[in-house]
């Protein structure tokens, strides 16, 4: 029996440079969501949308933008996907803004360590999102959840979990990276991140990054998949606010997903970034509730282990 599943939407874009991520929860339940899953003999449970403060669109202060909104918005994603893990059930964070990861990851991480459990991330994303707010272009928290959970950013987002840092960077595997900036690459390298950027995509194919990346898990792995909708190449998936061109194509995208299925570790999910202010038709919507399906283990045929 697989675990039940807990939708949460947290509709804002309170730490994107853009708005619109805000509608992401919605456009994902439009394109079937549920449903969908719910075909697949899978028990869902949505809980409908969180609640937080609007987004009063200023400029940045010391580096942050909307630093009081964002750590409001984590504190109400981390009550809530700790209380459907504590349940146990399988959250799926429906966002809303790559911010949002800080309070997703910070409860998985918390509710790893009260269970015993062994805690791998996967951050399938353009970007490197380990920016700082001295070293950040743009001063938007949506590039910046990976520093704040290891432990590089304001006390209130990287003390959210029971222990500071969240995480520990040799948890991390970030996947179908292409767009890192320059002081975001010498602290991505400083802190030891393990990196599968498209050019290593390029060179070895996305079977074996998968193995690499899904390589050490064991029976008491909690696999955590943070997907910015922007890991996709924007030909397939134009409802962004951030594309950066050359990302997976359709094909490499099911790939992935259903070698994360295979490992049967999967134990939390977000689904962040969509906008679809942006999109074509709900297509960008689709495509992600197509490849859910294939994270949840929809495959064409019985296969053999
Ligand atoms: B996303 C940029 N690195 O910090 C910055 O979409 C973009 O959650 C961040 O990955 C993109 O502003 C954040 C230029
Ligand atoms: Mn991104
Ligand atoms: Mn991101
Ligand atoms: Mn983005």
């Amino acid at each position: 029996m697989s675990k039940p599943i807990t939708l949460i939407g947290a509709p804002t874009d309170i730490g994107a440079g853009m708005r619109g991520a805000s509608m992401g929860p919605e456009a994902l339940r439009v394109a079937d969501l549920k449903a969908t899953l719910e075909s697949h003999g899978l028990f869902v449970e949505d809980l409908g949308n969180l609640a937080g403060p609007s987004n009063p669109w200023s400029p940045p202060v010391d580096g942050y933008r909307h630093l009081d909104e964002v750590i409001a918005w984590n504190h109400h994603v981390h009550d809530a996907v700790l209380g459907a893990l504590q349940q146990g059930s399988l959250p799926i964070l429906l966002g809303g803004d790559h911010s949002l990861a800080i309070g997703s990851i910070s409860a998985v991480a918390r509710h790893c360590r009260a269970q015993g459990k062994h805690l791998r991330v996967l951050w399938l994303d353009a970007h490197a999102d380990f920016n700082t707010s001295v070293i950040t272009p743009s001063g938007n928290l949506h590039g910046m959840p990976l520093a704040c959970l290891c432990g590089l950013g304001p006390t209130e987002l990287t003390g959210l979990s029971d222990q500071r840092p969240a995480i520990d960077a040799a948890a991390i595997r970030q996947i179908g990276i292409r767009s890192v900036d320059l002081g975001e690459k010498q602290l991505v390298h400083r802190m030891g991140l393990d990196v599968f950027d498209m050019r290593y995509i390029d060179e070895t194919g996305m079977r074996h990054t998968m193995e690499q990346a899904l390589f050490g898990l064991d029976e008491n792995t909690h696999l955590h998949v943070s997907f910015d909708v922007d890991f996709l190449d924007p030909e397939i998936a134009p409802g962004v606010g951030t594309t950066v061109p050359g990302g997976p194509t359709y094909r490499e995208a099911q790939l992935c997903m259903e070698m994360i299925a295979d490992t049967g570790r999967l134990g939390s999910l977000d689904v962040m970034e969509l906008n679809p202010a942006l999109d074509l038709r709900n297509k960008t919507a689709d495509l992600a509730v197509d490849l859910l399906e294939s994270l949840f283990g929809k495959s064409t045929l019985m296969r053999r282990a």
